[in-house]
């Protein structure tokens, strides 16, 4: 077990000032037990704690850094903007070249406005579709997370017609009493919620590839279902891209899958590890948006000429010929080792479930398909798998429900290290 007595004790001063010692709750590492890391720096593929421990990094941030911690690039640009000043409250030549950018590589984005965050984005994506359509309701699939609006912390309801419920404290039943829940890759049930609310859905968003259930890709067919019958209901289908984006493909999970829908949010990825987000869509549907059309959306530093410089290099820095197939064959490589590693420590019951770059080691006998089966796996299991890949130098998500990100900066030694670790790691999580 790595020394930390220098984190223990930030923590314990972070625990003074900060609810539960994080500004956001899965750093907390309550869902994998024991003290959370305090991370001093980062390079490339590897971060350092407090107390100078490296580990090979699988997080990244929960997504943005597809290039890896201070990429050179990023690092520059992002002193050269600040030299010229950090925000002006004012257009800058920055977010149109970043909006150019995203314009040109996302199928449904004609138009996009940046805000800082994914939450923001999803946020403001609704508002707008609820206004170009006139419709209250929205749909939503259990398991999917969106960021923590009022609406949009919803959980199922007790049946298919019935509401859903606010899914934390402090949200009133009458702002979640307009969202519909329907349990992921489950085409009966929204077909059924459609039928029930024929009429009055405005918009349904989802996750093209749910990454916050740990990894659960959409069945064949899936998303092209989701496709026509919101166009058969003019209904504002809305790819909530925040993770897909830019790391999926070059255009998202919408190129990647060939579907279309009317609005995308997006972030992570997008600002290069400063807070960006951004939803966009439809010109006819984005002419919604104040001061072009009567939805009221605004931000302080929405369009940060920082953000959108470190954004703009790390976009460009993805156009390369290859990028995607070489991110795809890495998480499969990572994938496979990780299964013989399991194999080989003799620990039954696990599941790498694996898309693009994306990864997520399931303690259950098959990969999930909807929240329900994601449930079903042992996160105890998990947890103990986590800690002794942890203590072996090797960052994890620190939950079975999130996924491990491959980067371009990921190297042979960070595969070799942490799949040396994982053999020992399960033999822990047996
Ligand atoms: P933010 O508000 O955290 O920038 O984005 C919210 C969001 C929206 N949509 C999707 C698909 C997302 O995954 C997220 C946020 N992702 C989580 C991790 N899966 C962020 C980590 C955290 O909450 O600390």
């Amino acid at each position: 077990m790595p020394p930390r007595d220098r984190s223990r004790k930030i923590t314990k001063a972070a625990r003074d000032l900060l609810p539960g010692g994080v500004d956001s709750p899965v750093r907390a590492f309550s869902a994998v037990g024991g003290e959370p890391i305090v991370v001093a720096y980062g390079k490339g593929s590897r971060i350092w704690d407090a107390d100078s421990n490296e580990y090979v990094d699988w997080v990244g941030s929960w997504g943005p850094l597809i290039l890896g911690h201070a990429h050179p690039a990023v690092v520059e640009i992002i002193q050269r903007a600040a030299e010229r000043g950090t925000s002006y409250g004012a257009t800058t030549e920055l977010e149109v070249e970043l909006a150019r950018i995203i314009c040109g590589a996302v199928p449904s984005v004609e138009q996009i406005r940046f805000v800082s965050s994914g939450t923001e984005a999803t946020m403001s994506a609704v508002r707008v579709a609820r206004a170009f359509t006139g419709r209250d309701k929205i749909l939503k699939f259990e398991g999917c997370y969106h960021g923590h609006s009022d609406g949009l912390l919803a959980k199922t309801g007790s049946g298919v017609a019935t509401l859903s419920l606010p899914d934390s404290a402090g949200v009133p039943a009458s702002f979640t009493a307009e969202t519909l829940v329907s349990p992921f890759n489950d085409r009966d049930a929204v077909e059924r919620l459609f039928a029930a609310h024929d009429g009055a859905i405005a918009a349904v968003i989802v996750e093209p590839v749910a990454a916050n259930m740990g990894l659960v890709p959409p069945d064949a067919g899936f998303l092209q279902f989701l496709r026509e019958i919101t166009e058969r209901n003019d209904t504002v289908l809305i790819f909530d891209e925040v993770i897909t984006g830019f790391r999926l493909a070059y255009g998202g999970a919408q190129m990647y899958y060939g579907v279309v829908p009317d609005m995308t949010c997006l972030g992570k990825i997008i600002g290069g590890g400063l807070p960006v987000g951004a939803y966009g869509g439809r010109r006819e549907i984005m002419q919604m948006v104040a001061p072009a059309g009567p939805v009221y959306q605004a931000g302080t530093l929405s369009g940060n000429p920082l953000a959108m410089a470190a954004g703009i290099v790390t976009l460009r820095a993805l156009t390369n010929e290859g990028i995607y197939r070489g991110l795809d064959e890495m998480g499969a490589r990572l994938a496979e080792g990780l299964r013989n590693a399991a194999r080989e420590a003799e620990c039954e019951n696990v599941t790498v479930a694996q898309l693009g770059s994306m990864l997520t080691v399931f303690f259950a006998q098959e990969a999930p398909r909807d929240y329900t089966t994601a449930k079903g796996a042992d996160a105890e299991r998990y947890a103990r798998f986590f800690r002794a890949m942890l203590d072996a130098g090797v960052y994890l998500p620190p939950s079975q429900y999130e996924v491990m990100m491959c980067g371009l900066a990921h190297q042979q030694r960070d595969f070799d290290e942490t799949l040396a670790a994982a053999r020992l790691a399960f033999v822990a999580a047996r």
